[in-house]
C-alpha cells in the first residue's frame, strides 16, 4: 500500500481498572480506533495507544475490601478491558499499564528532572478533599460545599504536600489555546476550559502522603510520598516510547489527538499542558472532549446496574452494528441516549435494509445475468456519470469530515451514496434491461458500476466497520483485503476489476424481525433496562432459569444478628455475630456505608447458611446475608413479623 511518509498518533484515556468497562470505555476506544484505521488506509504510519491507570485510592480500597493485594487485584482486573477490545476489534498498538515498571520509571525521571529544575515544590497546604474523586479543590472551586465535579462531600485536610508549579503557565496557556482554534474541540468545550482559566489557576498538588495512601508510585525525592494518581496516569502518553529523548526523535510527538470524554477535558487541557511545557515538550495538536451516554436517560453506574454490558451487546447484535451505532446515533461531541430500540432501529434501517439489500440485490444480480462474473463496464450514460460524481464527492467529503472528527457526518455521507447506488439501480432497472440484446450490453455497465460503488463503500466504511467491510470487499470477489488498497484506491472510478467472480456469504446484516425485536425489548423492559455488570467471559445476557430444586439447595435461614463491629481499615465491611438457632456464625457484611453497628443487633436477617466459607481481608465469613440496594443505598432484607432464629426461608 501507498505510504505517505508522514506519522499519526492517537490515545484514548487509559481507564481506571476497577471500573466495569462499559460502553462510555467502548465509544472512545472504538472512535479512536476508528481515526487510527482510517489514517493507516491513508497512508500514515499510526500509533494508537491505550491502556488502564492502576494506582490510586480506588484500586487501594477495592483490593483491601476484597482481602488481596493492590497488584494481585490490578493483574486479574486489566485483561477485562484487554479482552473486550479483542473483542471490539480494537487495533491499538500498545496497552499501558501504568503499574508496569517502564512506566513507573519514566514517571520517576519526569519528577526528579522538574524536582531538579525547581517546578516542584513543598509546602504546607490546607484544601477540601474529594476521596473518590481524589481531588483537592480551593473553598470558591465547591458547589454548595460539595466537590464541583461529583457533587459529593468533600472533608478539609491540612498536610504538608509537594506542589508543581501550574500556576505560572496560566496566561501562557490561555494565549496557546485562543491562538491553536483546533487544539480544543469541540468549540463549546473549548471556552469551557476558558472560563476555568480566568479564575486564579492554582499549583497542582501531586503527591499523597503514604500514610493516608501508599498505592502509587513514591517521589523520587522523599519516601514519605506517592506521586498523585492524575501526575501519574498522564504520563503514560509520553512512557509508551521510553525516554524523554525517544519521544522526541520516533516522530509520533506530539498526540495528533487526545480522545477524552467530557468529564476529564480540565485534567487534559490544564494539568498535562502545562505538564508538557515544564518539560519542554510540545503540545498535543488536539485535544477532543466528547459527549456523555446515558442509557435510557440514566447515568450509567455501577451501583445503578444499569451498565450496558459490552459483551452481552456483541453476542446479541455483532461488533459491527455497535461500533456503527455508536458513532452515527450522536454528534462526536454532544451527549446521547443508549437506547436497544434505536440501535435496533438503525440496523435494520441502515444496515439491514439499506446496505445490505444494495449488496444483495448487486451479487444476486450478476450471479443470474453473468453466471457470478463482474462485467466490463462498456457505455457510460447519465446515471452512471450522476453515480460516479456522487463517489468522488462522497468520497471528498469523508475526508474533510475526518478533520473535526465528525464521524456521524462521515456516515451520514457513505449512506447517501448507498441510497444513491440504490436509486440508480431502481433507475436503470437491470430486469428490464436482461430481457433484450441491446440491454444486455447496457446491463455490464451498470452491473459494473453498482459493484464499483460498492467496493468504494466496503473501503469507506471499513474504519468503522472492519470485518463486514472486508466481508463485503470478498464478496465481490476482490482478494487484496482492504487494508492493503488504501483509500488512494477510491481516489478514482474503475479500481474494480472485471472478470472477478462474486463469492457469496452468509448475509451481513440480518434484518431482527418485529417478534424478535419485540422480545428483545420486552425482556430489557422486565429488567428495567438494567443488566448487572458482568465478568468479560459472560457471554450472554440472558436470566439463566434454573429448577426449584436448584433453588432449594441454598440453604436460606433466619439470624438474629448478636454481636456487629466496624472491621479496621475497611470502609465497607462489618463484622458480624449471628445466631441461626442451632449455632453462632461469624460472618462479614459490607454494609458499613449504611448501617451503624449498633443499629444492627437484635435484628433478623436472611442468611446463606451453606455458602462456602470466605476470607476478606484475612478473617473467615460463614455465610453472607441478603440485602438489596438502589441508588447506591443498602437495605438489608426482613421480615414484617417476628420469626424465631433458624427458620428455613424458601
Ligand atoms: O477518568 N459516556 O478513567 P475512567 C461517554 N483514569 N464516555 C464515557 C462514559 C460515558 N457515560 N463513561 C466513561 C479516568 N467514559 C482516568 C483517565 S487518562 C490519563 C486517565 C469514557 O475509567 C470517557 O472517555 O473514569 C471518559 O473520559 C473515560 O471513559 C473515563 O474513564
Amino acid at each position: 500500500m501507498h505510504k505517505n511518509g508522514q506519522k499519526f498518533f492517537v490515545t484514548t484515556p487509559i481507564y481506571y481498572v476497577n471500573d466495569v468497562p462499559h460502553i462510555g470505555h467502548a465509544y472512545t476506544t472504538i472512535a479512536a480506533d476508528v481515526v487510527a484505521r482510517y489514517k493507516k488506509l491513508d497512508g500514515y504510519e499510526v500509533y494508537f495507544l491505550t491502556g488502564t491507570d492502576e494506582h490510586g485510592q480506588k484500586v487501594h480500597q477495592a483490593a483491601k475490601d476484597l482481602g488481596v493485594t493492590a497488584q494481585e487485584h490490578v493483574d486479574k482486573l486489566n485483561t477485562r478491558f484487554k479482552e473486550l477490545w479483542v473483542r471490539f476489534n480494537i487495533c491499538n498498538d500498545d496497552f499501558i499499564r501504568t503499574t508496569e515498571e517502564r512506566h513507573k520509571v519514566i514517571v520517576l525521571n519526569i519528577l526528579k528532572e522538574l524536582f531538579d529544575k525547581g517546578e516542584i515544590y513543598k509546602a504546607s497546604y490546607e484544601g477540601w478533599y474529594c476521596t473518590p474523586d481524589e481531588r483537592f479543590w480551593t473553598e470558591k472551586d465547591l458547589v454548595n460545599g460539595n466537590c464541583p465535579e461529583c457533587g459529593r462531600k468533600v472533608e478539609k485536610i491540612t498536610e504538608s504536600n509537594y506542589f508543581f508549579k501550574m500556576g505560572q503557565y496560566q496566561e501562557w496557556l490561555i494565549e496557546h489555546i485562543k491562538s491553536n482554534e483546533n487544539f480544543i474541540q469541540p468549540a463549546s468545550r473549548k471556552n469551557e476550559v476558558l472560563g476555568f482559566l480566568s479564575k486564579p489557576l492554582e499549583d497542582l498538588c501531586i503527591s499523597r502522603p503514604t500514610s493516608r495512601m501508599s498505592w502509587g508510585i513514591p517521589l523520587p525525592f522523599d519516601d514519605d510520598y506517592v506521586t498523585y494518581v492524575w501526575f501519574d496516569a498522564l504520563i503514560n502518553y509520553i512512557s509508551t516510547f521510553g525516554t524523554l529523548d525517544k519521544i522526541r526523535a520516533c516522530g509520533f510527538w506530539p498526540a495528533d489527538h487526545h480522545l477524552v470524554g467530557k468529564d476529564i477535558l480540565t485534567t487534559h487541557a490544564v494539568y498535562w499542558s502545562t505538564m508538557l511545557k515544564a518539560m519542554g515538550l510540545p503540545l498535543p495538536k488536539n485535544i477532543f472532549a466528547h459527549g456523555w451516554w446515558t442509557v435510557n436517560g440514566q447515568k450509567m453506574s455501577k451501583s445503578l446496574f444499569n451498565v450496558v454490558e459490552p459483551n452481552s451487546l456483541i453476542d446479541q447484535f455483532g461488533v459491527d452494528t455497535i461500533r456503527y451505532f455508536l458513532l452515527r446515533e450522536v454528534p462526536f461531541g454532544l451527549d446521547g441516549d443508549f437506547s436497544h430500540k434505536a440501535l435496533i432501529g438503525r440496523r435494520n434501517s441502515d444496515l439491514a435494509n439499506n446496505l445490505g439489500n444494495l449488496l444483495n440485490r448487486t451479487t444476486n444480480m450478476i450471479q443470474k445475468y453473468f453466471a457470478g462474473t463482474i462485467p466490463e463496464a462498456a457505455t457510460a450514460g447519465e446515471e452512471d456519470t450522476a453515480l460516479t460524481s456522487k463517489a468522488a464527492q462522497t468520497v471528498s467529503n469523508v475526508r474533510a469530515f475526518y478533520d473535526d472528527l465528525a464521524y456521524n457526518k462521515i456516515l451520514s455521507e457513505i449512506w447517501e451514496l448507498v441510497d444513491a447506488t440504490n436509486q440508480y439501480i431502481v433507475k436503470t432497472a437491470p430486469w428490464n434491461l436482461a430481457k433484450t440484446e441491446e440491454g444486455k450490453e447496457r446491463l455490464k455497465s451498470v452491473m459494473y458500476n453498482s459493484a464499483e460503488s460498492l467496493r468504494t463503500i466496503a473501503i469507506l466504511i471499513y474504519p468503522f466497520m472492519p470485518e463486514s467491510a472486508e466481508s463485503m470487499n470478498r464478496q465481490l470477489g476482490i482478494d487484496v483485503p482492504i487494508e492493503e488498497q488504501g483509500m488512494q484506491s477510491v481516489a478514482k472510478w474503475g479500481g474494480l476489476k472485471s472478470g472477478g467472480e462474486i463469492q457469496s456469504v452468509s448475509q451481513l446484516f440480518p434484518r431482527i424481525e418485529d417478534k424478535e425485536a419485540e422480545k428483545i425489548l420486552a425482556d430489557i423492559q422486565t429488567s428495567g433496562d438494567s443488566k448487572k455488570p458482568q465478568a468479560a467471559s459472560a457471554k450472554s445476557d440472558e436470566v439463566e432459569q434454573i429448577t426449584i430444586e436448584d433453588f432449594m439447595k441454598v440453604d436460606l435461614r433466619t439470624g438474629k444478628i448478636l454481636e456487629a463491629e466496624k472491621v479496621k481499615k475497611s470502609k465497607k465491611l462489618i463484622k458480624l455475630k449471628v445466631d441461626i438457632g442451632n449455632e453462632t456464625r461469624q460472618v462479614l457484611a459490607g454494609i458499613a456505608e449504611a448501617y451503624e453497628p449498633d443499629q444492627l443487633i437484635g435484628r433478623t436477617i436472611i442468611l446463606v447458611a451453606n455458602l462456602k466459607p470466605a476470607k476478606l481481608m484475612g478473617i473467615e465469613s460463614q455465610g453472607m446475608i441478603l440485602a438489596g440496594s438502589a441508588d447506591g443505598k443498602i437495605i438489608l432484607g426482613g421480615f414484617d413479623q417476628e420469626l424465631p432464629e433458624g427458620v428455613r426461608v424458601r
